[in-house]
């Protein structure tokens, strides 16, 4: 991509609503705009991001054996007062009506629509396990949305759901989807902590909520530093093997990390006082097994082995899309911008020709984009008749993880400039050389 066609409106000012550094350098960086309070457009460039990120989550699930769908995000109210939710889900349900006068909802999250899906179609235990999932818009309509996508008032959520027959079998979807989780946030570069939670209004007695750890995360956190040191890496996981998926459970959820909703301080003075760790963090994703509340309010039942009904034992599990992109730059940037993770980056190398205008300059930067498309890859090639200084400031500011600097003082010699965003190291080598080690840093992302 050429970025004199592209579409890239990048702030010089900082904007002064903006008070956390994910928000301001989202703004800064073009990737949104604000509609109207904790609502936004995704501009080209977040777009592009929330796309990678909800392909991650899409590849995670559909690896772990969860089936997608689509549901609406409006939803009759009908269903919600089935389930005794559509009123004690308070002011943040955005209520609607229609024409007809009939009471209608902004989705807020999805139990009630799918457990209905799930009655007028299953009525046999041979169909279970299930788990189905979507990534669909969400309408919360928060008192105090802010910080931009971290708290939006509509978001987009990564939202499952697991059916299964016995209370066994559903924590074994629990357990599934804490390690889906943990591949997930990796995969983005991030550590996100499975942390012992509160239930809230989707209720249940087991549920963690997973924390990528930062100074502006809203939750206030508890943990033992010895869980910074557990990392997924890229271990093979059978997810119908119960006992694997139940050991990596144990393994990342041992030991002390809860929020404060949970917090105690009593097993918290057993850990050793150099590793008991008070800090914040942002809560990117929540998994819930509540067993058959749903199910049995709104006769979500199968017939059994023996022939008699039962009530579906159910959880329910959720991934905040849209909050991501702000807890990712949250936890990768410096101060002259982004610093995007290999596996998100909106282009995979951004081209910076020195001198535009200049023949051998302007050829090499054309074919070198065109070698890099050939890899499958995107370049993001800086055409514009601008400084060096200027064009450096935009790809920092960003936030792509790699550079190639193309002038016709490196063409004389035959090199061009390879540059890592995050360690600022630079070398020189020939296109060719620089084009292999882009490739093959790829091949491993
Ligand atoms: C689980 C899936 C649920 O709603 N029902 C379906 C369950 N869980 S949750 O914890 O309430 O939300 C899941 C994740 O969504 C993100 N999130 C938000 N993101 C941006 N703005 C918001 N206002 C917002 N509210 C929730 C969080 O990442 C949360 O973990």
């Amino acid at each position: 991509m050429r970025l004199t066609r592209y579409f890239l409106p990048v702030l010089k000012e900082t904007p002064s609503e903006a008070q956390i550094v994910s928000h301001r350098l989202m703004l800064r960086a073009g990737m949104i705009k604000q509609s109207s309070a904790g609502i936004y457009s995704w501009l080209p460039l977040g777009f592009k991001v929330l796309k990678n990120i909800e392909n991650i989550v899409h590849e995670e699930q559909v690896r772990a054996g969860h089936i997608p769908l689509l549901m609406p995000t409006l939803q009759s109210a009908d269903l919600w007062k089935e389930s005794g939710r559509y009123d004690d889900y308070g002011e943040e349900m955005l209520r609607i009506q229609d024409r007809h006068g009939r009471d209608m909802l902004y989705g807020p999250t999805n139990e009630e629509l799918i457990t209905d899906i799930f009655r007028s179609h299953i009525s046999s235990y041979k169909d279970l396990p299930l788990t189905l999932y979507h990534i669909q818009w969400k309408f919360r309509d928060e008192r105090r949305p802010r910080f931009g996508v971290m708290r939006g008032r509509e978001f987009l959520m990564k939202d499952g759901y697991n059916f299964d027959l016995t209370k066994e079998d559903a924590l074994h979807a629990y357990n599934r989807h804490l390690v889906s989780y943990l591949r997930t946030y990796e995969r983005m570069g991030l550590q996100a902590i499975p942390m012992r939670a509160d239930g809230g209004p989707i209720g249940g007695d087991y549920t963690h909520e997973f924390l990528v750890l930062a100074e502006t995360g809203e939750s206030e956190v508890f943990y033992d530093s010895a869980v910074t040191d557990l990392s997924f890496g890229d271990r093979d996981i059978d997810y119908d093997d119960v006992d694997q998926c139940q050991g990596v459970l144990e393994e990342f959820t041992t030991k002390y990390a809860r929020t404060d909703e949970t917090h105690d301080e009593n097993l918290f003075n057993e850990v050793p006082e150099e590793r008991r760790k008070v800090a914040r963090g942002i809560e990117v994703g929540q998994i819930f097994y509540f067993g058959t509340k749903y199910s049995e309010a709104m006769g979500a039942k199968v017939q059994g082995p023996d022939g008699k009904p039962v009530a579906v034992h159910m959880g329910s599990h959720g991934i905040g899309v849209s909050r991501l992109l702000g807890a990712i730059i949250e936890a990768s940037h410096d101060d002259k911008g982004i610093i995007w993770p290999e596996g998100v980056t909106p282009f995979h190398v951004g081209i910076v020709n020195l001198k535009q205008g200049d023949h051998e300059a302007d050829a090499a930067c054309e074919s070198l984009c065109r070698q890099i498309e050939g890899l499958g890859l995107e370049p993001l090639y800086d055409d514009r008749n601008e400084r060096a200084g200027g064009k450096f400031a935009t790809m920092d500011l960003i936030g792509l993880p790699w550079r190639i600097t193309i002038g016709p003082r490196g063409l004389k010699n035959g090199v061009v400039e390879l540059t890592s965003r995050r360690s600022g190291a630079s070398e020189e080598l020939t296109p060719e050389a620089a084009l292999a080690k882009i490739a093959s840093i790829y091949a491993k992302s």
